[in-house]
């Protein structure tokens, strides 16, 4: 009785407080409202919004059957797993909300998987022009298999390979700090490199500096190892935060495709020929990627 009398307490103590104009919420707080403009489930939950594509599906953990994570399958055609969610926001408004966690299943990491993909349009025409990617810590293969690993994309380390938009004015990872106003930066000059990829905050002040009108349209992860033999097969991954919302079960599959953002429909899961990055288009960037990891990767 004196239990039932406490709780009973503990439910109605905020109803109490909770009178004057100032508190608008009274019912316990277990879930947030959804925000405005936020897609919305029958449910009237929020969907996270996170499209699966390629060989990726739902599955159960190896260690767990309880927990819901994503298999993808490299060694089974079409040979690559995506998982996309829309974001349309600056690279700032991303900090500390990139990050994933993988388990390879008697397989390693490498070749450029797996992978944080964002398509970024630079001068804000609603057009991306190209990919950033960011790997697993350096030096980016050897993870141990069968054994759930961490990966914070937007932490210290240089992860970060932005060589598809070199073309377009992004400086080479030997320039950054000879160009002003980074090489007087002591945020970010000087800094480490691997293998010519440099860490987020390097990525974040150049983009929002010399790009302030661009958005990072959508976020994947993706795995395509296929093509690399130590990281070829079976993944799973869990957990994989884009921007506001981490996929942790079934209910954050919002269906099949690829998340296309500024203000494009997503596409469906459909394979296009010569899309090597997997951003669902085929242009000179994917003959560059291809190109560069079979260089960075031979043998
Ligand atoms: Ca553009
Ligand atoms: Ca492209
Ligand atoms: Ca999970
Ligand atoms: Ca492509």
């Amino acid at each position: 009785m004196r239990t039932l009398q406490r709780a009973t307490a503990a439910l109605i103590y905020p109803a109490i407080l909770c009178t004057g104009v100032a508190c608008e919420r009274a019912d316990p707080p277990t879930k947030a409202p959804p925000r405005p403009g936020a897609m919305l489930l029958s449910s009237g939950a929020p969907a996270s919004g996170f499209l699966l594509g390629g060989t990726a599906q739902l599955a159960q953990d190896p260690e767990n059957p309880a927990n819901d994570v994503i298999v993808i399958r490299t060694d089974v055609s079409p040979f690559y797993g995506t998982v996309s969610r829309t974001l349309n926001v600056q690279i700032a408004l991303l900090d500390n909300m990139l990050e994933f966690k993988s388990f390879f299943q008697n397989r390693s990491c490498g070749g450029g998987s797996p992978r944080v993909q964002l398509a970024i349009d630079l001068n804000g025409d609603g057009v991306p022009d190209g990919n950033a990617f960011g790997y697993t810590g350096p030096p980016f293969a050897g993870c141990p298999p069968n054994n759930w690993q961490y990966d914070d994309v937007t932490d210290a380390l240089p992860r970060w390979d932005l060589s598809q938009f070199v073309v377009n004015g992004f400086p080479p990872t030997g320039a950054i700090c000879s160009t002003p106003p980074f090489s007087t930066d002591p945020a970010i000059c000087p800094f480490q490199t691997h293998s010519g990829y440099i860490p987020w905050n390097v990525f974040k002040t150049v983009l929002s500096t010399l790009f302030p009108l661009h958005k990072v349209c959508s976020g994947a992860l993706i795995d395509d190892s296929g093509w690399f033999p130590p990281a070829d097969g079976t993944a799973f991954y869990d957990l994989f935060s884009a921007g506001r919302a981490t996929w942790e079960d079934q209910f954050d599959i919002a269906g099949r495709g690829f998340a296309m953002g500024c203000g494009r429909p997503d596409d469906g899961d459909r394979e296009v020929d010569g899309d090597k990055d997997h951003d669902h288009d085929h242009d000179a960037d994917d003959d560059k990627f291809d190109s560069d990891r079979r260089e960075r990767w031979k043998n």
